[in-house]
């Protein structure tokens, strides 16, 4: 099994679910679940999903019984896409190939959208069928890697971040902008079957997929084609900011991104750690 096709199986679990978690789209109060609908039902790879199913499946459980940090960890990320693109933020008009949430509809109305994505993301996993002290151990999980030192945490180094900050501010930014949420997404299974070793290794997987999937968000940047990604390339470069390839190069770049995601493969070891492998070898190879 490829990267690419465990991310089609994760979007074939997944997708029903959170088309299912919210009313359709022209219930009151419009345009509110029109817009939810929009944001998270997009054409997103379901990358967070699938490091949740294949933890699941390194544990050896049904993947398709750890939907609800599936679907946790989708809308938290689909709520941060939809205010990092507000004109507070990164100011963005395209994502996944089309217009952002506040270019479609209005930036009230993707304030909203965040702001009910974060918080169904948090009754979802709450109500995940399990043992309830690991339930409410994922929880407080899930909140710290959105939070302060988490996805927020990291924003706001993002937002202030110079060049003179140097690198190991660029690394700690992108540990907590990107990495919290991608180590997360690895470690909720093992924190909802109360595998405390378990945990430790999937957090040392998730930590270096994270930084390898930044590492080569920064190279697509540069060398990647709008097109194929859905959103604009060298956006970097014409803002001037600080990334692995500006520090770096592309080719150093590339090499720290191998060695991240070899440090990811030796963490999960065995044959049920199959698909897990697959997708970190899948963010070396990415073309989105
Ligand atoms: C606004 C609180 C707040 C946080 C925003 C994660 C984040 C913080 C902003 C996203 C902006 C960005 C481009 C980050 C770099 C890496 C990244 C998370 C890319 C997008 O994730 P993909 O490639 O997106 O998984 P798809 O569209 O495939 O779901």
């Amino acid at each position: 099994m490829t990267g690419a096709e465990w991310l089609e199986q994760a979007a074939a679990w997944v997708d029903p679910a959170l088309e299912a978690a919210f009313p359709p789209p022209d219930t009151p109060p419009a345009p509110l679940y029109a817009a939810i609908r929009y944001a998270l039902l997009g054409p997103g790879k379901r990358f967070r999903p699938a490091l949740v199913f294949g933890a699941a499946r390194w544990l050896g459980v049904p993947p398709e019984s750890m939907l609800a940090p599936a679907m946790a960890v989708e809308m938290i990320h689909a709520y941060s896409l939809v205010h990092d693109d507000l004109p507070a933020m990164d100011n963005d008009d395209l994502r996944r190939g089309r217009p952002t949430v506040h270019r479609a509809f209005a930036e009230d109305v993707a304030i909203l959208v965040g702001d009910a994505l974060l918080t169904e993301a948090f009754g979802r996993l709450a109500a995940h069928p399990g043992p309830p002290r690991g339930v409410v151990r994922a929880v407080a999980r899930l909140a710290e890697a959105a939070g302060h030192a988490g996805l927020v945490g990291g924003q706001m180094r993002d937002l202030r971040f110079s060049a003179a900050d140097g690198a190991d501010a660029l690394e700690a930014l992108h540990r907590a902008k990107t990495g919290a949420l991608i180590s997360c997404a690895a470690e909720l299974p093992a924190w909802l079957l109360e595998d405390d070793r378990a945990v430790r290794s999937l957090s040392i997987y998730g930590q270096a997929v994270g930084l390898a999937f930044q590492i080569t968000d920064d190279i697509l940047d540069v060398v990647g084609d709008g097109r194929v990604m859905g959103k604009a390339a060298g956006r970097d470069a014409r803002q001037g900011k600080t990334t692995y390839v500006s520090l770096y190069g592309v080719e150093t770049a590339r090499r720290m991104a191998v060695r991240e995601t070899e440090r990811a493969l030796d963490a999960v070891p065995g044959a049920s750690g199959d698909a897990l492998r697959a997708v970190a070898r899948f963010v070396l190879e990415r073309d989105r």
